[in-house]
């Protein structure tokens, strides 16, 4: 079995890969070089069955593995999802890392997400802000499932010495995002509504919320470099922040969004909807320490997605 992370033979099963996240790794991996990545659908390999995920590692026996199955969505399908959020996410991760140390995986990267932190947490988030304080009720189920995937990392490395690492990704966009309106996050969301609200001509686009909340927004083929490069070069226990360490209101990101899209209408808010956590902003000084830094700036990343997914509303 290889044990050089460099090795382009190394076999690395990446669990999620036709979400957001697993595919922007796998296009990173092969942009690489690598040439043993393994995938499969979920009608191949349900993650939330224990026997099914033990069979496959059995059989396949990967060397390395990228966690990025989850069941995901923005404030209203985690506000409206709870039970789901909560047992399909801790059955796919106590399922694939306890196979993982089973079948000898010499290593792997869980993926988590900034609401795991507490809801009024001191800003920019330090990773030792874990566990201090009360949760953002809208994502509570969700965060906790993330939470209990860092402490499977942790304790198996405890416990067993396994090579689980965690990553805590910030908000993320790029293609292959969610554009369902009620259940994607807010940049997809919001590109779709301008989008709309100027190709036909409307005086007004109805957004969630005050407006007034934080977001820090990472393009998700970034997330995939800091993914590989932790993969290949770090191996401790801490979870690791990645984002871009700015931040921008609600209101800011609709404004720029409108710009991007030429919409010249007015926003308006639904302030019966949810505002959620009121900031999230990473600090990153964990992850710039180890050699990685966002390159793709947001107006950038927005036109490119914008120029993609255009054509799909009309
Ligand atoms: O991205 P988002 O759905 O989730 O919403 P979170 C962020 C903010 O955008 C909230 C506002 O303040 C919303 O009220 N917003 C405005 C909208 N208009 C819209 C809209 O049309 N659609 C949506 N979706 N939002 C999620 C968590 O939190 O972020 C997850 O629920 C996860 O657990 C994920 O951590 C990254 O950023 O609030």
């Amino acid at each position: 079995m290889s044990q050089n992370p460099l090795d382009l033979e190394t076999k690395i099963f990446v669990a999620g890969h036709r979400g957001m996240v697993g595919s922007a790794i796998v296009r990173r991996l092969k942009s690489q070089g690598f040439s043993n990545i393994i995938t499969r659908t979920r009608d191949e390999l349900d993650l939330t069955n224990q026997s099914e995920v033990l069979d496959f590692f059995d059989r396949e026996k990967p060397e390395q593995v990228y966690l990025a199955a989850a069941k995901v969505g923005g404030i209203h399908a985690n506000n409206t999802f709870r039970a789901q959020f909560l047992y399909e996410n801790l059955m796919m991760e106590a399922n694939v890392i306890h196979a993982a140390w089973r079948h000898q995986t010499s290593k792997l990267l869980f993926l988590g997400s900034s609401c795991i932190y507490p809801k009024m947490a001191a800003q920019p988030l330090v990773e030792d802000a874990l566990l201090t304080g009360p949760l953002e009720p809208t994502n509570e189920p969700y965060a906790i499932a993330k939470i209990a995937g860092i402490k499977l990392c942790e304790t198996y490395r405890h416990q067993y010495g396994a090579n689980f690492i965690s990553a805590m990704p910030t908000n993320l966009y790029g293609p292959g995002d969610n554009y369902d309106l009620e259940t994607s996050h807010v940049l997809p969301a919001l590109i779709r509504k301008i989008h709309v609200a100027k190709e036909t001509d409307a005086n007004e686009v109805q957004l969630w919320g005050t407006g007034s909340p934080k977001r820090e927004f990472l393009h998700v083929d970034d997330l995939a470099r800091a993914c590989t490069h932790l993969m290949e070069t770090y191996n401790e226990a801490p979870w690791v922040n990645i984002g871009t360490g700015q931040d921008l209101s609600i209101k800011e990101l609709a404004e720029m969004i409108c710009e991007i899209v030429g919409y010249q209408g007015q926003l308006s808010w639904d302030t019966s909807k949810p505002d959620g956590t009121p900031r999230k902003l990473m600090d990153v000084s964990r992850v710039h320490g180890l050699g990685w830094k966002a390159e793709i700036p947001l107006r950038q990343g927005i036109e490119s997605v914008y120029a993609a997914v255009k054509g799909e509303f009309e």
